[in-house]
């Protein structure tokens, strides 16, 4: 652990945690959209890894790069200015409200069309171009979460899609934004920890980054190594609420994000949650003859509640596991 002496960019951040250096991980299974094996490979990546990256997804590369521009002119402003932000989203070092801190400054919003944060961020700080994005890789997300529940053989295909397709899907939308920090780098030796190790509690996560570095995730045996960025590419993530409903057979991925000494680093993601009064229970049509669920059942709503009552990263679904 560092103790900051009130860097100039975030000088409330006054405790930022360290790691050693890991190394570049090249084994990320690579999934193209297009594949008529998609389906089998997706399913066998998300059981192994809880993640993998898409190529041939379909977005149109200006859609990111148009938002990726945007969020950085809003990033670059003045601090006071970002601040009149704060009911919209904006918030910087503070992550979720049980003190845990990191190396970074954000907008978080949630998707849902009948609550105001997006249409009042878009209309005040990201134009046009943050709407765009979002029904793009929207849909996106429905088609990866259809074309695994081909993999899994789920019928309908739509048991988890018509969940985030659905007008009261508790989504959201976060542009992150971690500044590079050559001085303290440099002080500690170690890795700056811009993103504490955690897992999505949504559904699905869809990640599109620059071309900085930083972002890591957790293997099965506990290491931790770095993902290559790829600026083109998305790289999607199983969130807590699959790994319930397929009873623990996908893997929610454990990850975090470092400080890139030299470049700032830009993230864009979705979580594609489900409304709030779901119940979240191992698919039925996933269960062999007698097997039984791994977790007591819970609502989302009942989850949530739980998630932001907890430390960033706390085992949370531990909490619900039968015992
Ligand atoms: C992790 C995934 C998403 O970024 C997020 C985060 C949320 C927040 O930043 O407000 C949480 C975190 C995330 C999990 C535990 C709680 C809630 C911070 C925190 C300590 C928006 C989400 O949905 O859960």
């Amino acid at each position: 652990m560092v103790v900051l002496s009130q860097p100039p960019a975030l000088e409330h951040c006054s405790l930022i945690k360290t790691c050693k250096p890991t190394c570049v991980f090249t084994g990320i299974p690579v999934i193209d959209l297009r594949d008529p094996e998609a389906k089998t490979l997706m399913v066998k990546a998300c059981e192994e890894y809880g993640f993998f990256k898409l190529i041939n997804h379909g977005v149109p590369m200006e859609f990111m790069t148009r938002l990726e521009a945007e969020a950085l002119s809003f990033f670059n402003l003045p601090q006071s200015d970002k601040d009149k932000a704060t009911p919209f989203g904006y918030g910087s070092n503070k992550i979720g409200p049980n003190g845990d801190v990191g190396w970074i400054e954000y907008l978080l919003v949630n998707t849902n069309p009948q609550l105001t944060s997006l249409k009042t961020l878009s209309e005040n700080f990201c134009s046009y171009a943050v709407n765009d994005y979002i029904l793009a890789v929207k849909r996106l997300a429905f088609e990866v979460v259809e074309i695994m529940a081909d993999g899994l053989e789920i019928e309908p295909r739509n048991v988890l899609s018509r969940l985030l397709r659905d007008e009261k899907s508790d989504s959201c939308f976060r542009l992150n934004h971690y500044p590079p920090c050559p001085q303290l780098q440099a002080l500690s030796g170690r890795n700056l920890i811009g993103f504490g190790e955690h897992t999505d509690p949504q559904i699905i996560s869809i990640l599109r980054s620059n071309n900085t570095s930083g972002l890591q995730i957790c293997l099965r045996d506990r290491t931790w190594v770095s993902v290559p960025p790829d600026q083109t590419s998305f790289f999607i993530g199983v969130g807590d609420a699959l790994q319930v409903m397929s009873n623990g057979r996908l893997r929610s991925v454990r990850h975090r994000v470092l400080i890139d000494s030299m470049k700032s680093r830009v993230s864009m993601i979705y979580f594609g949650g489900p409304p709030m009064s779901e119940k979240i229970v191992a698919l039925p049509c996933l269960m062999a003859k007698g097997e039984e669920s791994l977790y007591k059942e819970f609502t989302w709503w009942e989850y949530k509640t739980c998630a932001y009552n907890s430390r960033l990263g706390a085992n949370r679904l531990g909490l619900f596991e039968k015992t």
